[in-house]
């Protein structure tokens, strides 16, 4: 199956996998997978292979089970530990704490097929590698730890009891994305919700709707069907808006969609959301929807027409309070909680695409969002697989996420050594965002890692492909410890600027003096220099410092200090704030009221 860009590019889908059924959460037919699945550690992964290194015809995901006294089958799933589903196998299971390779696991769920309905089995994230398998049948291969995907499992299911079993593997590669080394966990497993979802014959596979840039009385997008059926009428409806526009598709099963209406404008102050629902048929969909503008003037970024400064902060996905990835919206919420009390109206997504519930929720409280993807460091800038792997993921993060307001920038390179092909595989990927959403703004954290007589400028020829031109830089952690006074920045692009990272460690609790490493009191007094000295840069438009809350990583090693943990945040894994962050929600209260007295 193949799945094409309205701009022409195609991405094939193989086996049972369609393409994303959209909005998952906002269907009426939606149950869980979630709970507890039985799990099997295949270091060898010999329930995959045969002993001549063929894929095995019995392998696990027949779930076979002794018959009779002399059967030999020697693994068994039913008897096997059981792991919560979302949710890391890392912090689940102490053996599993640095554990890479392959994990299987099952869960058997009771089910009763419908004449005439597709049944659609949706995962929200499996890191990294997941081989998907319902009632012994393959329904195909996923690669790439952060993005949703889903397959048409109607021809496997059964009534009455039904399984399905993912082999997951996290070994990491030189050619995949992220690439073999990078600063976070490698938390393995099926980490997101898993989901059935039951639609019709014809059903609507995604749609767009937004505020139409030229025109704020105005509304522009389309509805597509999973098929290419013609003369289907599809209802559009936002009852606050008194909207309710019908529309039929044409041969491609897709129908345009424009709506006058003018809508309050969504903005962090006000993050008005409206009801929409699609309807095809009997069937209805639910979605809340916000609108707002968002674009570049020289060097400003301007939300609805006015100059806006980002107040952020960067995120892991790592649950505060207890360990590993994120599992629920909770967890999500007390995370940009967090980002509001320091008075963030930003957040970067870092390094990779967060859960769409954890974007939703940002987009409620009023934060808006940068989006990325883990093109990270050093990827494999000339293998094509590489390159389409990358596509695939930012394909598949604009596909999820293109309806929330709260997104204003697409994330698609962190920290990326130049190079010719680096800039080749870099100017590819802007092309392609820039295809797939031209109503946003694009970036990329690139980096200044030094200074020649303590005058620092960005040179990055990929400047010219994004629209915000954003930097890490870490003057008094890993550079020219104590001179930030002295520095001088040139940004010498037309655009605005975003320091997409900055900030240095402290061990919570710590104090001693300015001038140890890892006590909250450096780290304090690197975030009041650092602001000092980045206030000056000419359009300054945005800030994410490294990062609101220290996070797992296996590249830290210091014994009593790190312990595997980054120390940048500004509040610990256990919620205790550190003495940088009131440094920061005191810069970012005097940002707001120098915004409130420009108005
Ligand atoms: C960076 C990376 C980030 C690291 C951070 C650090 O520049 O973008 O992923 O965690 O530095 O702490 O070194």
């Amino acid at each position: 199956m193949t799945l094409c860009l309205a701009a022409g590019s195609c991405l094939t889908l193989q086996a049972q996998e369609i393409p994303l059924v959209n909005n998952i959460y906002g269907r009426p037919h939606t149950t869980t997978l979630n709970g507890q699945w039985n799990y099997i550690v295949d270091v060898q992964e010999r329930g995959f292979y045969d002993y001549r290194m063929r894929e095995d015809r019995n392998g696990f995901f027949r779930d076979a089970h002794q018959r009779s006294k002399i059967d030999l089958v020697e693994y068994n799933f039913d008897t096997s530990p059981q792991m919560a589903v979302p949710g890391d196998w890392n912090t689940q299971d102490s053996r599993l704490f640095f554990y890479e390779g392959t994990v299987w696991l099952r869960r058997t769920f009771d089910y009763q097929p419908k004449p005439g309905r597709r049944t659609v089995l949706y995962f929200g994230a499996v890191n990294y590698e997941a081989i998907v398998y319902v009632n012994g049948q393959k329904m195909g291969r996923h690669v790439g730890g952060f993005t949703p995907f889903n397959y048409d499992i109607t021809s496997a299911l059964k009534p009455g009891q039904n399984n399905v079993i993912v082999k997951v593997d996290n070994k990491r590669d030189r050619s995949q994305i992220p690439t073999n080394i990078y600063d976070w966990w490698n938390y393995g497993g099926i980490t997101r919700d898993v989901l059935l979802t039951e639609v019709g014959e014809t059903y609507i596979e995604d749609y767009s709707l937004q505020l139409d840039k030229q025109d704020w009385k105005h509304l522009t997008g389309w509805v597509k069907l999973n098929s290419r059926k013609a003369g289907e009428r599809v209802t559009v409806s936002i009852p606050e808006l008194k909207v309710n526009q019908q529309v039929m598709t044409d041969d491609e099963g897709r129908a345009e969609l424009s709506i006058k209406a003018k809508p309050e404008l969504w903005s962090p102050e006000s993050p008005k959301l409206y009801d929409v629902t699609l309807t095809l048929g009997e069937e209805s969909m639910q979605d809340r929807i916000g609108f707002r503008c968002i674009e570049t003037k020289g060097k400003q970024i301007v939300l609805n027409g006015k100059p806006i400064f980002l107040r952020g902060v960067a995120i892991h996905e790592e649950a505060p309070f207890t360990q590993g990835r994120t599992r629920n919206l909770e967890q999500s919420r007390t995370l940009l909680g967090w980002a509001k009390e320091l008075n963030c109206n930003y957040v970067r997504l870092a390094h990779y695409p967060h859960s769409e519930l954890e974007v939703r929720e940002a987009e409620k409280m009023g934060i808006m969002v940068w989006d990325e993807i883990p093109v990270y460091w050093t990827i494999d800038w000339t293998n094509e697989e590489t390159y389409a792997n990358a596509q695939r993921q930012l394909h598949d993060m604009i596909y999820r996420d293109k309806n929330r307001a709260a997104v204003v920038i697409w994330g698609i390179a962190n920290e990326t050594p130049h190079s010719e092909p680096r800039d080749k595989f870099l100017s590819s990927l802007a092309r392609y965002a820039r295809e797939m959403d031209s109503s946003r703004l694009i970036s990329m954290a690139m980096e200044v890692t030094s200074a020649k007589n303590f005058h620092n400028k960005l040179s990055d020829n990929m400047h010219e492909y994004v629209d915000v031109v954003s930097f890490n830089q870490y003057v008094g952690w890993y550079r020219d410890v104590n001179v930030a006074a002295k520095m001088t920045w040139e940004v010498p692009y037309d655009k605005p600027v975003i320091i997409s990272e900055f900030g240095g460690g402290a061990l919570a609790g710590w104090h001693a003096d300015k001038d140890t490493r890892f006590c909250e009191e450096f780290q304090e007094n690197l975030y009041i220099e650092n602001l000092k000295m980045l206030d000056k840069i000419d359009g300054l438009s945005g800030l994410s410092p490294w990062i609101l809350m220290d996070f797992r990583s296996p590249a830290r090693y210091l014994p009593h200090v790190q312990d595997f943990f980054n120390r940048k945040g500004l509040i610990s894994p256990e919620g205790q704030k550190k003495l940088a962050f009131y440094v920061m929600q005191q810069y970012y209260r005097e940002k707001m009221e120098q915004a409130k007295q420009s108005r």
